[in-house]
């Protein structure tokens, strides 16, 4: 039997669309390749892995009694905890028996005579469906540089995105890590605490604010829950999805005294996060005002870090935010355990990975375990991989080899009915993720219920308007500074992938509006038929 949706992914997106579709009343069903929900906080489990938004913000208000029940213990939840809130979702609102776990989805082929998807899993079944969403998240597919030698490697090769289940001993080990972006730099600390030594190897040095965690303040908690509605939708209205508690300042670092700006980073750094960003309206757009902010984070690591040569190696260079900022607990401090060396792979590539050591500038540094913090192919990487044939027989892989196009960053001309969230081409990563899920949520449930309402079958985007959104993503880049570094934005971890800024930075207010105004006009740029 046909079903109206079928969805690709059990991770927030995913049971947030499920929970929609319910409600709906849609035949739906939910393909995960895992032997659970949670998508990201399923697969992720290395230690110290926590959300970088604050929990009351980083949590679904779709309903009210949920929000109410829901307690979250830290004001950073770590994964353990954001785990159990997915599955808690899925019991809650009784979606289990849509989800068909261990299901990996390997194509999916547009039928142009019955306007329908056919979907099929790795193990031979397969699915005919009306509507084909997928919320195979912007974060999912593991980058895993191919180093000289790997294979070799005599010990455990860990990924922290691909993270066993069962507990890992790290005691009386030495430990290496690759990679120190927020994978690594939240893993890094306690691994050091842990085994009996660490070697990090580092590419490009980090940014990193204190998250300054700690058990979840009650008083805010209730202060929130009195009117969850008015919070959310505060949050709604800034840039991020997020952060409404403590504003953005809109004065300038370039023109304020230096007495004053030093002021207003100290109290940003003191209160923690990404409120750092914020501590003044040009620190994201002016190079002058971002240097500034830079150097005050450079002061940090300088005061923190005592080995004078390690500060300077853990100091970055590049634009703040160029990169996703890190919100890290004890991360520089990690740097004065006698147990813990710092090795500059920037300047000096890793050569090979030998059975039981990372060879770099002519010396063998040795290690029991091997743990990859490198990263994901980002955005794209996990759609691209697989046989998704739109009109024609044309892949997705086809449609992105010179960088992902779509309209909205929702849907792809010549993939009719096919729609894929917070993904690239919208304010994705960007936004705080559930924010970003809902708003997609919204949005395809409406067009589907238009596309009932008007006896239409299919919705696709013109080449046209998608051509046109391209444009749009690609200069609100060009009005900010990410365009100045190697990021995963860009892709430019991933080598060989085109090197297109994927996210759309013009801020949720406005791409929410652009996405309501496309559906108010009947959904100017598609073709419903
Ligand atoms: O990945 P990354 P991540 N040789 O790509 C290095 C989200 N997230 O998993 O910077 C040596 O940021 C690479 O070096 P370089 C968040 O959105 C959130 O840490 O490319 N090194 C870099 O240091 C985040 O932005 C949380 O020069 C190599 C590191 O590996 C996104 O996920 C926690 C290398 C990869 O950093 C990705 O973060 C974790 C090579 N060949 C993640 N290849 C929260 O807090 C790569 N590297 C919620």
């Amino acid at each position: 039997m046909a079903t109206d949706l079928l969805i690709v992914g059990a991770g927030f997106a995913g049971l947030c669309l499920l929970e929609r579709a319910r409600r709906m009343g849609w035949n739906t069903v939910l393909l995960e390749a895992a032997d659970g929900v949670g998508g990201t906080w399923y697969h992720n489990r290395y230690p110290g892995a926590r959300v970088d938004i604050q929990s009351l913000e980083y949590s679904f208000g779709f309903s009210e009694a949920l929000q109410q029940e829901w307690q979250w213990s830290e004001r950073y939840s770590a994964q353990p905890e954001l785990l159990r809130y997915a599955n808690h979702i899925a019991d809650r609102f009784g979606l289990r028996d849509a989800i068909e776990l261990n299901t990996r989805v390997d194509g999916a082929v547009f039928d142009e005579e019955q306007a329908c998807w056919h979907v099929r899993s790795t193990d031979g079944r397969s699915w005919t469906t009306r509507f084909l969403a997928m919320a195979t998240g912007p974060l999912s597919t593991p980058n895993r540089p191919s180093f000289k030698g790997l294979d070799r490697f005599a010990g455990p090769v860990l990924h922290t995105a691909d993270w066993p289940r069962e507990p890992v001993d790290f005691r009386d080990k030495h430990v290496a890590v690759i990679g120190t972006g927020s994978s690594g730099v939240q893993a890094i600390p306690i691994l050091a605490r842990e085994a009996q030594a660490l070697t990090v190897f580092q590419r490009t040095p980090a940014y990193a604010v204190p998250a300054r965690n700690g058990p979840l303040d009650p008083v805010f908690e209730q202060r929130v829950k009195a009117d969850y509605p008015g919070f959310r939708a505060r949050n709604r209205r800034m840039r991020v999805g997020f952060g409404a508690e403590y504003p953005p300042n809109r004065e300038k670092a370039v023109e304020v005294d230096e007495a004053r700006r030093q002021q207003m980073f100290e109290e940003r750094w003191r209160y923690g996060g990404f409120s750092f960003l914020a501590a003044f309206s040009d620190v994201l757009t002016d190079p002058v005002a971002n240097e500034m902010a830079a150097e005050f984070l450079r002061g940090k690591i300088r005061e923190i870090v005592r080995d004078p040569r390690t500060a300077e190696l853990l100091s970055p260079r590049h634009t703040v935010g160029c990169k996703r900022l890190c919100v890290d607990t004890g991360y520089y401090e990690t740097f004065n355990r006698p147990n813990v060396e710092l090795v500059d792979v920037g300047t000096q590539p890793i050569d090979e990975i030998v059975e039981r050591g990372v060879v770099t500038g002519g010396r063998t540094y040795p290690c029991d375990v091997l743990v990859l913090a490198t990263g994901f192919d980002a955005m794209t990487g996990t759609l691209t991989r697989l046989d998704v044939r739109g009109r024609g027989g044309r892949t997705i892989a086809q449609a992105w080899q010179d960088g992902p196009v779509n309209y909205l960053g929702l849907m792809v001309a010549g993939f009719p009915n096919l729609f894929n969230l917070v993904g690239p081409g919208s304010t994705s990563a960007f936004t705080t993720m559930t924010v970003a899920i809902e708003q997609h949520v919204d949005w395809i449930a409406d067009c589907i219920a238009y596309l009932a309402e008007h006896g239409k079958r299919t919705i696709e985007p013109t080449p046209q308007a998608q051509t046109q959104w391209v444009q749009t993503v690609n200069e609100a880049a060009d009005e900010t500074l990410f365009l100045t570094c190697n990021s995963w934005y860009l892709g430019a971890n991933v080598p060989g992938k085109p090197r297109v800024f994927m996210p759309y930075a013009a801020g949720f207010p406005t791409y929410a509006k652009q996405c309501a105004d496309v559906a108010a006009d009947g959904y100017r740029g598609c073709v419903l038929a």
